[in-house]
C-alpha cells in the first residue's frame, strides 16, 4: 500500500501499447502512487523538445527513479528510454518487474539474460492485472 511506483513504457519508441499503459497505471493507482502517470496519457508530444526541455525530462525522471520504491515496465514496444531506465533502476537497486506480450515481441537478451529483472511474459493482457496485485502486495 502506498508504494511509489515508477511506471516505464515507450514514448518516442512508439505508442502502440499506450492504452494498456493507461489501464495498468489506473489499476496501480487504486492502491499505490504512480510517479510517471503521463506515460499512459493518450495524447503526448512525441517530438524532441531541444536539449533544455529534454534535459528537464531527464532530470525529473532520474529523480523519480531515485524516489521510487519499485519499477514496473511494460516492454512490448521497444524503447531506448525504457531500456536506459531499467539499467538506471538496477544500479539504484530498485526492484524491477517487467511485462511483455510474447505473441508480439522477443525481449532483449540484455533483460531476459539478467536475473536481476523479474520478467512476466503474457499472451492475454488480462493476465497482467492479477500479477500486479501480487507485486503490489509484496508477494512476488
Ligand atoms: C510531457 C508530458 C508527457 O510526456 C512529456 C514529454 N516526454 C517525456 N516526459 C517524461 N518522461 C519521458 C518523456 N519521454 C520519455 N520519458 C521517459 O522515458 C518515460 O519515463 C518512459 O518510461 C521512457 C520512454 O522512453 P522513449 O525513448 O520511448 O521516449
Amino acid at each position: 500500500m502506498n508504494k511509489k511506483v515508477y511506471f516505464a513504457g515507450s514514448i518516442r519508441g512508439g505508442r502502440v501499447d499506450a492504452a494498456l499503459y493507461q489501464r495498468m497505471i489506473a489499476y496501480i493507482q487504486r492502491t499505490d502512487k504512480v510517479l510517471t502517470e503521463h506515460v499512459g496519457h493518450p495524447e503526448l508530444n512525441l517530438l524532441e523538445q531541444g536539449r533544455d526541455r529534454d534535459g528537464e525530462i531527464y532530470h525529473q525522471d532520474t529523480a523519480w527513479l531515485q524516489e521510487s520504491d519499485l519499477l514496473i515496465g511494460e516492454c512490448t514496444c521497444p524503447s531506448l528510454g525504457v531500456g536506459y531506465e531499467l539499467a538506471y533502476a538496477e544500479k539504484l537497486g530498485k526492484p524491477c518487474y517487467l511485462f511483455y506480450d510474447r505473441r508480439k515481441t522477443q525481449l532483449s537478451a540484455m533483460l531476459t539474460g539478467n536475473p536481476y529483472f523479474r520478467i512476466y511474459p503474457y499472451e492475454d493482457p488480462e493476465a497482467v492485472f492479477p500479477i500486479l496485485d501480487r507485486i503490489l502486495r509484496g508477494d512476488e
